[in-house]
């Protein structure tokens, strides 16, 4: 037998409170003492009953005062507050995309960023309608990349990415009227219409949030996916580590945190440089070693098998164990206590970007014409910082977990068409996928996504809900921290396949496959939504009848309720474990979890008992099984 182990949430706990013992000596702040300082939360803001929309206000909705000064009800404030929250997350990753989309108008065959995959290049030309016979391919690229940045102004017509979704799905979303038009205008019609004295009908203000949701999901995010892949790479199984034991004691320590693969990829490339290296060995380090939090971590492992240090709430973590020299950040995710922690190491927080900007970090504008120079400035900023290291600090975890990632959709076609088909061709189906499916191989599928959050145990919903459900033959792929998760745990190991029911163990072990599937970052959930649509099309079935859901047990940010959006408007049901402050009005959460299935034929389920959320997940897949038969 072999000698697998999961790593436990105990020992994750364990590892965090030796850390935290060193912030005690140093005088450090943590968002566990913060969290103290914080709870009780305000019920109204909890509710989503507080409006502060207009200068009238701040009003809030009590048994008394049932009404704003405006005249707003509780349903009309709950609803404009979840439609501008939505707005924040869909325009948040929206924007990641549009930078991806800028950078790679810098693509040339001698810069910094170059075309990695033609033929996903080309593929996607020819599904614009773009001519590519004879092109030079960065001739063609250039042009691919104004066409994508049009997506988010064009005055007329809605995304183009539409018509990757099945008919049925299509003609279900223009008659729901939330068919996304240009990107940005989702956001503005979303800002428009719950500005002081417009929408206060909840049924309006839903419809506008999927479809600015839609807009993230099948405009935005799927450009940050696309071209990102074109750029770096189509994500490919490979190899990596995961948790803090991936940190060196021995090495200079550079630590990626946030979102954009356009900075990251170039703090890799020159992390790499022998020079940097050479500088490295002669502060007396033994090499230089990057490893990453949140979804940047995502983007470098899946391209480079870059190993991945620790997930959202681990963020502080990397800093107190005194051997960080340098945490170098994008966008996104990044704690703005960073800064004050990283003053109480000898850590050098450094900030990139003008949408991300903290005090206390040392602010080094990157930009698409200088990655380069200004990649090999930041390495050589954290090298010489290691002599500045105070050993008497210096304390990492000895947990690391092996983990196999890199599932792109190209991926999973490539590894499942293989195990059936001698003669793989390059488009593939996923037949063999279904085939499993409906022989009862694999019960089913669930896409498992988004953050931690201090209101569930951190990491224990993600790892006890995935445990639960491969033990009952139910596939799980994987994104943004909950993916983190999971490797950390060891569930990415290929030798989990132990702790499945037998049906996928038998499949883990034909395919060589980990029963949970790294998808990517939470932007690559628009890889999610393309391999559902994918199942449809190849099943002849609905999305909505496919046995699969969406769930989010820990999540927390605004990005992560465009993601659900979206989710749910492609057909998928999606289990939330955290509440979202919507629980003041009565129509809106019957709008969600409901009223929106007429629309999409799906919906939102809420459940903050985890076992019990679990539970449900498994029994709507049997519902969906047994409505198909099978
Ligand atoms: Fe952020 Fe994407 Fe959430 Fe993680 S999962 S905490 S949004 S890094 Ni997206
Ligand atoms: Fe109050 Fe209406 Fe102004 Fe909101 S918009 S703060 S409910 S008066």
């Amino acid at each position: 037998m072999s000698e697998f182990k999961l790593s436990s949430v105990e020992e994750f706990e364990k590892a965090t409170e030796r850390l935290l013992e060193t912030g005690a000596k140093v005088g450090a702040d943590s968002w566990q003492l913060r969290v103290k300082n914080q709870t009780p939360h305000c019920k109204f803001g909890e509710k989503g009953i507080c409006c502060r929309i207009c200068s009238m206000g701040p009003c809030r909705i009590t048994p008394k005062a049932p009404r704003g000064i405006c005249g707003c009800d509780a349903h009309g404030i709950v609803g404009r507050n979840f439609l501008r929250f939505v707005a924040g997350g869909a325009a948040t990753h929206s924007d990641h995309g549009r930078e991806i989309c800028h950078t790679f108008t810098h693509v040339a065959p001698d810069g910094d960023y170059k075309v990695k995959d033609p033929e996903k290049l080309l593929r996607i030309a020819k599904e614009w309608g773009v001519e590519t016979e004879g092109r030079d391919i960065y001739d063609l690229a250039h042009e691919m990349a104004e066409l994508a940045l049009m997506e988010y102004g064009k005055p007329y017509g809605v995304q183009r990415w539409l018509s990757r979704a099945p008919e049925h799905t299509q003609k279900l979303w223009h008659d729901a009227e939330i068919e996304p038009r240009a990107i940005d205008r989702e956001v503005a019609t979303a800002m428009h219409m719950t500005h002081m004295g417009n929408s206060s009908k909840a049924e309006a203000l839903i419809r506008q949030s999927l479809r600015s949701g839609m807009s993230d999901g099948w405009g935005g995010s799927m450009a940050g996916t696309e071209f990102s892949d074109i750029m770096f790479g189509t994500p490919k199984p490979v190899d990596t580590e995961a948790n803090l034991g991936v940190m060196k004691e021995d090495e200079v320590n550079i630590i990626v945190h946030g979102h954009d693969p356009s900075l990251s990829e170039m703090i890799c490339e020159y992390a790499e440089d022998p020079e940097m290296i050479a500088l490295a060995k002669s502060v007396g380090a033994k090499g230089i070693n990057v490893a990453g939090v949140c979804c940047t971590s995502n983007e470098v492992a899946m391209r480079r098998g870059v190993p991945m240090a620790g997930n959202f709430l681990q963020q502080e973590n990397v800093v107190l164990t005194g051997a960080c020299e340098a945490i170098v950040v994008d966008v996104q995710c990044i704690f703005p206590a960073l800064g004050p922690l990283s003053k109480c190491f000898h850590t050098k927080f450094i900030t990139t970007s003008k949408i991300a900007q903290m005090p206390d970090s040392e602010f080094i504008l990157f930009e698409a014409g200088s990655a380069g120079e200004k990649a090999r400035k930041i390495v050589r900023m954290a090298v010489e910082n290691f002599v500045n290291r105070k050993k008497e600090l210096v304390h990492i975890p000895q947990l690391k977990q092996k983990a196999t990632v890199g599932y792109s959709v190209e991926a999973i076609i490539k590894t499942l068409d293989g195990v059936t088909n001698s003669q793989v061709d390059e488009t593939g189906t996923t037949k063999p996928l279904l085939d499993c499916i409906t022989s009862g191989v694999i019960r089913g599928a669930v896409a498992m996504v988004g953050c931690n959050n201090p209101r569930v145990r951190p990491d224990s919903a993600h790892i006890g809900l995935m445990k639960k459900l491969i033990a009952n033959d139910i596939i799980v792929i994987l994104s943004g921290c909950s993916a983190q998760a999971a490797a950390r745990a060891g569930l990415m190991d290929k030798q989990a396949k132990e702790l499945c029911g037998d049906g996928l163990r038998r499949v883990c072990e034909l395919a060589d496959i980990p029963p949970v599937l790294h998808m990517g970052s939470c932007v690559d959930i628009s890889r999610m939504v393309v391999l559902a649509s994918q199942l449809a099309k190849d099943s002849g079935l609905n999305i909505s009848q496919l046995p699969v859901v969406g769930c989010a047990p820990e999540w927390m940010s605004e990005k992560a309720v465009s993601i659900g959006n979206y989710v749910v408007a492609t057909g998928i049901d999606t289990f939330l474990g955290v509440e979202p402050q919507v629980t003041g009005s009565s129509e809106v959460v019957w709008w969600l979890t409901e009223g929106i299935r007429d629309w999409v034929e799906a919906s939102y389920f809420i459940e903050t008992d985890i076992d019990k959320l679990g539970d449900r997940m498994i029994a709507r897949i049997e519902e969906k099984r047994s409505a198909l038969g099978i």
